[in-house]
C-alpha cells in the first residue's frame, strides 16, 4: 500500500509509510444528537446540514478502511448516564442556557442520554461488529475513557480523525491525541461545525507552527493513498 497522503502541512505521516496495523481511523461522534432532526444541535438551533455534510465522504473513508486487513476503526459516542451523575453541573446549566438541556426530553428522546434514540451512532456509519465504541461524558475522547488503552494494545501509533464538531469534539480529541504523542491526521470533509468560521479556524489552527496538532489532507486523497 502507499505510503503517505498528500496533506497540509506536510506529506503524512511525518515518518514515512502509512502502515495499516499501526493507524486508526477515528469516528467521533456521529450521533443523530449532533447531526439529526430533533437532536441536541438542531435543538440549540444551529444548522444540521453543516454537521451533515461529512457522512457520505466519511462513509466512502469507512469502507475503504474496512477492506485494509490490519486497520483499527474505532467509534465514538457522547453521552451522559441517565441520572447525569457523570455530567459536570456546569455543562448541564450551559445546556439549559441554549435551550437544550441535557437529559430533557426531546423528539430524539432525552438529549445527550446514553442508550436514548438521540445518542445512537447514525446508520450510515454504524460500527460492525469487532469495532471497539468508546462512550464518553466528555468533549475529547481520551481523558475520561480507556481509548489511550485500547489504542496501544493494538499498537496505533497513527489517528485519522473524522466526525462531529470540528472545533469542539473533534479538536479537543485531536489535541489529545497529539499531546499523548499519536500522529494525527484530519480529513477535512470528514468533519463540520455548527459555524463555518469555527470550522475554518480550527482547520487553521492545526496546521500552524509547522502542524502543531498535525496534518489536514481530504477523504478523496486518503482513499487513494491507502488503495494504491
Ligand atoms: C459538542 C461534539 N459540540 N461532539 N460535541 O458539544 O462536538
Amino acid at each position: 500500500m502507499a505510503t503517505t497522503v498528500s496533506a497540509d502541512p506536510y506529506e503524512w505521516p511525518y515518518d514515512g509509510d502509512i502502515v495499516p496495523s499501526h493507524t486508526a481511523l477515528l469516528l467521533i461522534d456521529w450521533q443523530h444528537d449532533f447531526c439529526g432532526p430533533g437532536g441536541y444541535v438542531d435543538t440549540m438551533g444551529y444548522d444540521i446540514s453543516l454537521t451533515r455534510r461529512g457522512v457520505e465522504p466519511t462513509r466512502n473513508v469507512l469502507e475503504s478502511c474496512r477492506q485494509i486487513p490490519g486497520f483499527t476503526i474505532v467509534h465514538t459516542r457522547e453521552g451522559h448516564k441517565p441520572d447525569l451523575s457523570d455530567c459536570p453541573p456546569n455543562k448541564l446549566w450551559r445546556s439549559r442556557q441554549i435551550g437544550a438541556g441535557i437529559g430533557d426530553a426531546g423528539p430524539n428522546g432525552r438529549i445527550l442520554v446514553r442508550g436514548e434514540p438521540g445518542w445512537e451512532i447514525i446508520d450510515e456509519l454504524a460500527p460492525q461488529e469487532g469495532e471497539p465504541v468508546i462512550d464518553k461524558p466528555t468533549k475529547g475522547a481520551f481523558s475520561s475513557t480507556d481509548l489511550d488503552l485500547v489504542l496501544r494494545n493494538r499498537g496505533v501509533t497513527h489517528i485519522v480523525l473524522t466526525g462531529i464538531t470540528t472545533d469542539v469534539c473533534v479538536h479537543t480529541t485531536m489535541r489529545e491525541a497529539n499531546d499523548l504523542g499519536y500522529e494525527c491526521l484530519l480529513l477535512e470533509d470528514c468533519t463540520g461545525a455548527t459555524d463555518e468560521g469555527n470550522y475554518a479556524a480550527a482547520l487553521k489552527m492545526i496546521k500552524m507552527q509547522g502542524g502543531v496538532f498535525g496534518a489536514v489532507s481530504n477523504s478523496s486523497d486518503f482513499i487513494n493513498a491507502i488503495t494504491q
